[in-house]
This record gives structure tokens, sequence and C-alpha cells, in this order.
């Protein structure tokens, strides 16, 4: 099989992923419109044997690549086909002034139901690399996600190497069941999820797995050139290490943010965020060919997918393509290197030059110090519950508070001033009962439930302090902020010390992403300027710690500017 997606420059840019091919032509210079279609459908899927009717867009899976250059307007038609309410969120993506296109279910919008449809409609500001797009509501997204690829301005180049070509490496979850019922026993046992059957590369498990080898991802190469992979992680519930057995690569972006390059031989990608990294192949062919294989990064204690997808990176042989060559395996950390895991994401660091300064806040009008973790939530009486013990269920919070959707549209009922009975704006900026927080945990680890929104004034500059917690384990958890880039000016382990730890934050060239990892037992410091209106969900990226109401949102009151004000809602944003 060819790898799904090739792209050469600089004339008319020609993109093929799978049987999509999108032509980008370069006289079409800026602010062009790009139209698309996701028409949401059913597709019958067989991986590991078992064949499943799984959710698609356009009967694609992964799904098809939205491929625009900065400063493009793009504008997506969303028609639901399905019997299941659905949301798209395209991940990252900035959404200024056009928060009513972010798509959280319940947040931002009520779902496109049955028949319906709604048209996505955003222009990309100030942001070029790779992002995703991807289901947002329940767990829909494991099969409904695809690429963002946003290329430069047509007359700007990359701050790197050009590369020969780009290939986009998409990493996913495979359930030889149906992730709904999953996420749906689970909420009802109040116990963990089952968990996944295999990871994927591009939608395929790879040879490690029984009735899998010719679902192999194959990466056809030259000797002596340069690729660009746009690295993704659209798994539901688990942070991966990738690497490619004796090949180093470059990381050059994340988060669609250009960083300062460094090398590495392992990559860690979170759920929800984006890294791409060069890879040179060697000069000349080699004897051997290499896997490039991809397995967790888990610290909790319940039970994980501990298995490893692998593709092939195949030299394409001229003389004797079928002599059989030696495989080389990569070799990736222990499932728990958390101190790896440290040493990586400290090397991220914005790449902060003349033409892509890191506006930093360097003054902070809002501090806020959140805990993250898991918690309890009482058992229904009468009934037996399989979370921490048979009389609880596993919950999730931030600040002890777990986020309970409402039926309507928050960002609805706020731009129509019908927010009683929906949300309240007391969400508290420090935990109401301080403790040691990677220490012994309380004996009371009940969650209290709440839709609490934090009210910020426009242009507010804030900084927030996440701090995980050992309840239940000490556990990383990827936080996404949506309608924001955020500057990561600090980490450390242990309890944040407000009076010690500030001095050391990077308030010159910290990496900027929209998801970030809170290490396991430690903390991260982050900053950004509220300088967009709406409402804005922030949540871990891990699928059931969301479900277990791991998430908040942010509400970002108008400016006095005609440019600083949330815009009246389209005529086809979904009615619940
Ligand atoms: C999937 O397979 C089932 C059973 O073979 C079939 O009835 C159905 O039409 C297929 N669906 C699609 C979308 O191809
Ligand atoms: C959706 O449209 C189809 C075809 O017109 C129809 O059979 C079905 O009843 C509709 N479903 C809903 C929930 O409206
Ligand atoms: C998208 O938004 C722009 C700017 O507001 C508007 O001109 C355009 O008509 C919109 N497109 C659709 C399909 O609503
Ligand atoms: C995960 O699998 C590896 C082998 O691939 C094994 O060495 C390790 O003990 C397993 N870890 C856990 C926590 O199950
Ligand atoms: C990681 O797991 C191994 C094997 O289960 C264990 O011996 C080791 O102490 C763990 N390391 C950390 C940092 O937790
Ligand atoms: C952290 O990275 C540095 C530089 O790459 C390396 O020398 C060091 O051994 C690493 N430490 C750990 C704990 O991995
Ligand atoms: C729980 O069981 C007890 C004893 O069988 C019964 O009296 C009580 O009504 C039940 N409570 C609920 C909420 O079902
Ligand atoms: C619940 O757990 C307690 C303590 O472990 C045990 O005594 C009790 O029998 C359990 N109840 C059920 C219904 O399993
Ligand atoms: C919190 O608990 C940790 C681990 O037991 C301990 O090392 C630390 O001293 C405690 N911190 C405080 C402030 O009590
Ligand atoms: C927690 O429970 C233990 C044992 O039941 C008790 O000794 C301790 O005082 C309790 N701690 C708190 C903070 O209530
Ligand atoms: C919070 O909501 C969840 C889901 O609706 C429910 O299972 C749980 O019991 C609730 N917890 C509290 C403390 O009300
Ligand atoms: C779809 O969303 C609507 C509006 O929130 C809700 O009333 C309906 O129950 C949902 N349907 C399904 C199948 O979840
Ligand atoms: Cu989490």
């Amino acid at each position: 099989m060819d790898f799904p997606y090739s792209h050469s420059f600089p004339s008319a840019t020609t993109l093929v992923f799978g049987f999509w091919v999108i032509t980008l032509f370069p006289e079409l210079v800026l602010g062009i419109t790009r139209h698309y279609t996701f028409n949401i459908e059913y597709l019958n899927v067989t991986r590991l044997c078992h064949t499943r009717n799984i959710l698609s867009v356009n009967g694609k899976f992964p799904g098809p690549p939205l491929v625009a250059r900065e400063g493009d307007r793009v504008e997506v038609k969303v028609v639901n086909h399905i019997s299941n309410n659905v949301t798209i969120h395209w991940h990252g993506i900035r959404q200024i002034n056009s928060g009513w296109a972010d798509g959280p279910a319940y947040v931002t919008q009520c779902p496109i139901q049955t028949n319906q449809s709604y048209t996505y409609n955003f222009t990309i500001v100030g942001q070029r690399g790779t992002l995703l797009w991807h289901a947002h509501i329940s767990w829909l997204r494991a099969t409904i996600y695809g690429p963002i690829i946003i290329l430069p301005k047509h007359n700007e180049s990359y701050p790197f190497e050009k590369p020969y070509k780009e290939i986009p490496i998409l990493f996913g979850e495979w359930f030889n069941v149906d992730p709904e019922a999953v996420i749906s026993q689970a909420l009802q046992t109040g116990g963990g999820p089952n968990v996944s059957d295999a990871y994927t590369i591009n939608g395929l498990p790879g040879p490690l797995y029984n009735c899998s080898s010719k679902d192999t991802f194959k990466l056809k190469v030259k000797p002596g050139k340069t690729y660009l992979l746009r690295l993704i992680n659209a798994a539901l519930n688990e942070e991966l290490f990738f690497s490619i057995a004796n090949h180093s690569l470059t990381v050059v972006e994340a988060d669609a943010t250009y960083t300062k390059p460094f090398d590495t031989d392992t990559i860690l990608i979170a759920p929800g965020q984006t890294t791409n990294v060069l890879l040179k192949t060697k000069p000349h062919f080699p004897n051997a060919t290499y896997l490039m294989a991809t397995r967790p990064y888990f610290t909790g204690r319940g039970t994980f997918d501990n298995s490893t997808t692998a593709g092939i990176l195949l030299y394409k042989q001229p003389l004797n393509p079928s002599k059989n060559l030696p495989l080389i395996k990569p070799s990736l950390p222990p499932i728990n290197a958390t101190n790896f895991v440290a040493n990586f994401t400290g090397k991220f660091r914005s790449l902060a030059n003349a033409k892509f300064p890191a506006n930093v806040p360097q003054k902070v009008d809002k501090k806020f110090f959140f805990t993250v973790g898991l918690g309890t939530s009482p058992c229904p009486q009468n009934t037996t519950c399989q979370g921490p013990s048979n009389t609880t269920k596993f919950a999730a919070s931030v600040n002890n508070i777990s986020f309970a959707l409402p039926s309507v549209s928050l960002m609805q009922a706020y731009y129509f001033g019908q927010s009683n009975g929906v949300f309240k704006t007391d969400f508290p900026a420090t935990p109401l009962n301080p403790f040691n927080y990677t220490g012994t945990p309380p004996n009371n680890t009940i969650v209290t439930n709440g839709t609490k929104l934090v009210v910020l004034k426009f242009n507010t500059s804030v900084e927030v302090v996440l701090q995980d917690t050992s309840i239940l384990g000490a556990e990383s958890h990827p936080l996404h902020l949506h309608g924001y880039d955020f500057f990561v000016v600090g980490q450390g382990f242990g309890n944040f010390d407000p009076n010690k730890d500030p001095a050391k934050f990077n308030l010159v060239d910290p990496v900027e992403r929209n998801t970030a990892g809170v290490p396991a037992g430690g903390w991260i410091a982050f900053r950004f300027f509220a300088d967009n209106p709406g409402v804005w969900f922030m949540h871990c990226h891990l699928d059931i710690h969301t479900s277990w109401g791991l998430r908040m949102a942010w509400l970002v009151l108008d400016g006095p500017g005609p440019n600083q004000k949330l815009q009246p809602p389209p005529s086809d944003l979904p009615k619940c």
C-alpha cells in the first residue's frame, strides 16, 4: 500500500489522501474561501478480523484532510446521515470572532441532529502547520477525525529546510466493539471503560497484532531526502510514544506554531496534540527496513491498552525490491517513563523570532489555581457500582467541580441572556479545600457536580496553574483550551510553590500550544490574553476523564471595539 498522502512543491500543490485529491493553485493568493462538505455516514471497516459499522466522514477512515492556507476562509457543510447527534470541532483553530463554529456539543452549539446540516464558517488567522478536526460529542471522535493542514501563505516559506514530501501520520485507537457502548457502560457502572483493542497509524493497526499484518501503514521513502511528518494524536485515552528505528527526528512545529528545532529519537504526543517533525532519510539505500512504533505512556492505576502499533519505513529499492531485508525495531521508553516525558516536553520552545514573535503576557491581571484529577461520586441507592469501591463511581474534576453539561448550548444561553438555570458564574479561582495535592489524598474524595463558568473581561491577561492531584493515583492530564493558544511558562513536579516557582518562569520563548500535559504528580503554568469573546471549553483530552467531568468553561466578555464582540449566531445554528 502506498502512503495515503503525498505532497510536492512549489507549483500547484496536490494532496492525496486515500481517494481524496486536492489541488491548491498558487495563483489564488489570499483570503479565498475553501468549501468542503462533510457527510457523516456509516462505513463498514474490518480490523483485527472484526468488521464494524463505524461512523465516518464521507466514507473515509481516517477522515479526509481539510487543507487551507493561512488567511483563508473555510466553510464546511456538515450533513448528518446517521442516527447519532453529531458536532465537529476544528481542534486548535483560534476561531477569532467565530465562536459559533468551534463545535463542542452543548458549549457553543446544540448538536446537528439526524438529517440536519450546519455550515461551520471560520477564517484561519495567524496559524500555520498541523491541527486536527474531530467529532466533539460523547466518544464519536473514536472514528470521526482527520487532519487539518494549514500551509503558509503562498508567498511564504517554512522557517526550515523545504521538505521533499509531507506525510500526515494520525494515531488512533481501534475498538472491536462500538465505543459508544463502551462509554455508556462505563458511566452507568461507574467503573473504568473497557480499553481499546489496538492503536492505529492512519487507521491501520500494523503487523504486531493478530490478523492485522495486511493492515500496515508503509511509508515509502527515497534516500537522501527530507520528509515532513505531520504527527497527530487522535487516540481517545492515551498519550503515545513514537519512534522510528535508527532514524532521528527534528521537531519544528507544535499545535500549528513553529518551534525552535530540536532533535530527538522519540516523540511523546498527547491526544489533541500535533507535532511536525523532519525525517532525514539515510544518504544511501540501507540494507534494512525499519519499524516505526507507537505505544502508550501511562502512569494511572486502572487498566489500559498496553499494545504497540507499528508501521514500516521502506526504502524503495530500485534494483532488488524482493530482497528480504532485516526489519529493525525501535526501542521505546518504559510505559511509565515520567522523567523522559518531563525532559522531552521541557525541550519545546517557541521560535520567537521577528517574523513569528512570542507575545507572552509579561504582567498578569488574573491568576487562577486549578486542581485537576480524579475523584468519586456516590453510587445510586440500592445499586452496586464498579468504581474505586462498590458504593462509588469514578469521577474527575477541576477544583473539585465535576462539570455537568447542560441540555442547551452555553454560548446560546449567554448570547440570548437566558443563562438563568443553565449556568452559574461562580467557578472558584482556587481550591475551596486546599490539601497536600501530591501527598496523602484526603479521606473524602467526593466531587460536586456543577455548571459554573469563569467570566473574564475582554483582553484580560490570564495565568493558570494546573495542579495534578494524587487522588486515585497521580496521572498526566493533557489539558486542551478551545479558542486560544497559551504559553506554557513553567512546569514542575510536586505542589506548585507560588513563592518560588514563578521566578523560574520562561517569559521569553515558552512553547505556544492548545493542549499541554499536566505532569503526573506535578503542575504546569500557562498564560494567555483573553482576546476572543465567547464561551470556551477547557478539558482533559483523555476522553474518559472528560466524560467523568474534568472540564470547565470560560466566558470571555465583549470588548469595546467593533471587532471585539461575539457576532450573532448564523441562521442555521442547530437548535436543541
Ligand atoms: C455494512 O455491512 C452490512 C452487513 O453486511 C450491510 O447490511 C450494510 O449495508 C453495510 N453498510 C455500508 C454502509 O456499507
Ligand atoms: C431522515 O431522512 C430519512 C430519509 O428521508 C427518513 O427516512 C428518516 O425518517 C429521517 N429521520 C429522521 C430522524 O428525521
Ligand atoms: C461565512 O461568514 C462570512 C463572513 O461573515 C459571510 O460573508 C459568509 O456568507 C458566511 N458563509 C456562510 C455559508 O454562511
Ligand atoms: C506492557 O507491555 C509490556 C510488553 O510490551 C510489558 O513489558 C509491560 O510489563 C506491560 N506493562 C503493564 C503495566 O502491563
Ligand atoms: C515503572 O514501572 C516499573 C515496572 O512496573 C517499576 O519497576 C518502576 O518503579 C516504575 N517507575 C516509575 C517511575 O514509576
Ligand atoms: C534529558 O535530556 C538531556 C539532553 O537530551 C539528556 O542529556 C538527559 O540524559 C535527559 N534526562 C533524562 C532523565 O532523560
Ligand atoms: C432501597 O432498598 C430498600 C430496601 O429494600 C427500600 O426500602 C428502598 O425504598 C430502596 N430505595 C430506593 C431508592 O430504591
Ligand atoms: C461491597 O464491598 C463491601 C466491602 O468490600 C463488601 O462487604 C460488600 O459485600 C460489597 N457489596 C456487594 C453488593 O458486592
Ligand atoms: C506533601 O506530601 C509529600 C509526599 O508525601 C511530602 O513529601 C510533602 O512534604 C508534603 N508537603 C507538605 C506541604 O506537607
Ligand atoms: C482520614 O481517615 C483516617 C483513618 O480513618 C483518620 O485517621 C484521619 O484522621 C482522617 N483524616 C482526615 C483529614 O479526616
Ligand atoms: C454527578 O453527575 C453524574 C452524572 O450525571 C452522576 O452519576 C453523579 O452521581 C453526580 N454526582 C453528584 C455528586 O451529584
Ligand atoms: C439529540 O440532541 C437533541 C438536542 O439536544 C436531544 O433532544 C436528543 O435527545 C438527542 N438525540 C440523541 C439520539 O441523542
Ligand atoms: Cu485527564
